[in-house]
């Protein structure tokens, strides 16, 4: 997309901070994007917020009643924020009702807004209003903060990325199952933040059944604990796992057991059944339903059967890969695919991010056609 001719020299650097703001909410603002607003006057901040939980003010209200608070009116400001205001009513009024209201001479966004419900009207509205519009300014960097929110409006499915950690001959387990702990303390914090930002932690009954895994967050401060979800083709849920304890589980199976789903219901868990032509779990199907339920972001910690079923099934897009500087030799791999017979038949994805984390290094990469 070429740039907005209407761009200015300044934009950007109020755009990062509008994005910092977002970035601010990063745990607790889903479904809803994670959206910031920096209202500005000849250099000067007027007033600045972030979307607030579900059912709470969306960041440009935020910042006009900061602007508000502060006795310092908008008229003839120039708001920049993350997002294309609203223009529908949904659990809040629309943001461009009070943007027109307030009366600034531009606003300034990074992206449209994917709902359907806006998509666009945001903007001509203000425009309508007789309000300047530049659009596109840190387009890349409003994107990945909201990767999971435009997938589920333009795909209807979750943006997921599976966590693994590894060794250096990529092995996450030890023959006879020993996996704690391959990565640091470093990695494995990091970890919490990237299940403190999803809406659902996904897992599958091998894992439970081996681990029986908490998949709770911790070393995160959060208001808003993502959901469980487990894949359970032949419904051995036991009704004493650990993480079955607190907010409602979601159960994916492909076996019709209303006994089991009772003794379940009654652990708090949801079973949902949604068997494949293969008579195992219909994961694009599972995909779907959690776009509908309102599922931005899924962080899919599983074994390497797990992980490799939602690879072959096309779930995955990206994998958040935590490598340690040791060498396991024999063990599991990090997902089991089926044995290939020539390069051109490998699974690729693009690096889009490399850090050191402690004496662990943390890979991200994703699949090229997403
Ligand atoms: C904005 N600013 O900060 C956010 C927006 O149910 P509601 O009223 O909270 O509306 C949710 C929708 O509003 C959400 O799906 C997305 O389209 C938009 N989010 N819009 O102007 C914000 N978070
Ligand atoms: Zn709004």
């Amino acid at each position: 997309m070429s740039a907005d001719p209407t761009e200015r020299p300044e934009d950007a650097a109020w755009m990062r901070r509008a994005l910092s703001l977002a970035d601010g909410v990063m745990y607790t603002t889903s479904p809803n994007p994670r959206v910031g607003c920096v209202i500005v006057r000849d250099g000067q901040v007027l007033g600045e917020g972030a979307t607030q939980p579900v059912g709470g003010p969306h960041a440009e209200i935020r910042a006009l009643r900061d602007a508000q608070a502060r006795g310092l009116p908008v008229q003839g400001a120039t708001v920049y924020v993350t997002l294309e205001p609203c223009s529908h009513h949904g659990r809040t009024p629309p943001c461009v009702d009070a943007l027109v209201a307030a009366a600034p001479a531009r606003v300034v966004v990074a992206m449209g807004d994917p709902n359907p419900r806006v998509n666009g009207e945001g903007l001509a509205r203000l425009r309508a209003a007789g309000i300047a519009v530049t659009a596109g300014v840190c387009l890349d960097e409003a994107l990945a903060l909201n990767v999971g929110f435009v997938s589920r409006m333009s795909r209807g499915t979750p943006w997921l990325w599976a966590k693994m950690a590894a060794s250096l001959d990529g092995r996450s387990a030890l023959p006879n199952g020993k996996s704690q702990w391959i990565t640091g303390e470093a990695a494995r914090a990091d970890g919490h933040h990237w299940r403190a930002r999803s809406c659902a932690v996904l897992t599958g009954i091998g894992t439970v059944l081996a681990d029986d895994p908490r998949l709770d967050v911790r070393h995160v401060a959060t208001t808003r604990p993502p959901r469980k979800i487990v894949l359970d083709t032949h419904l051995r849920m036991p009704a004493g796992a650990r993480l079955l304890d607190g907010a409602e589980t979601w159960i994916f199976t492909a076996r019709e057991d209303a006994g089991r789903a009772a003794e379940l219901a009654a652990r708090n868990a949801r079973v949902i059944c949604l068997p494949g032509a293969d008579g195992r779990v219909d994961l694009p199907g599972v995909m779907r339903w959690l776009g509908q339920h309102d599922i931005n972001e899924v962080h899919a910690e599983a074994g390497a059967v797990l992980t490799g079923a939602l690879l072959q099934a096309g779930c995955v897009d990206e994998l958040l890969v935590y490598m340690a500087p040791m060498l396991l030799g024999e063990g599991a791999g990090m997902a089991r695919l089926p044995s290939i017979e020539d390069l051109d038949g490998a699974r690729r994805f693009q690096f889009v991010d490399v850090r050191g984390l402690g004496p662990d290094v943390r890979l991200r990469a994703q699949d090229p056609s997403r």
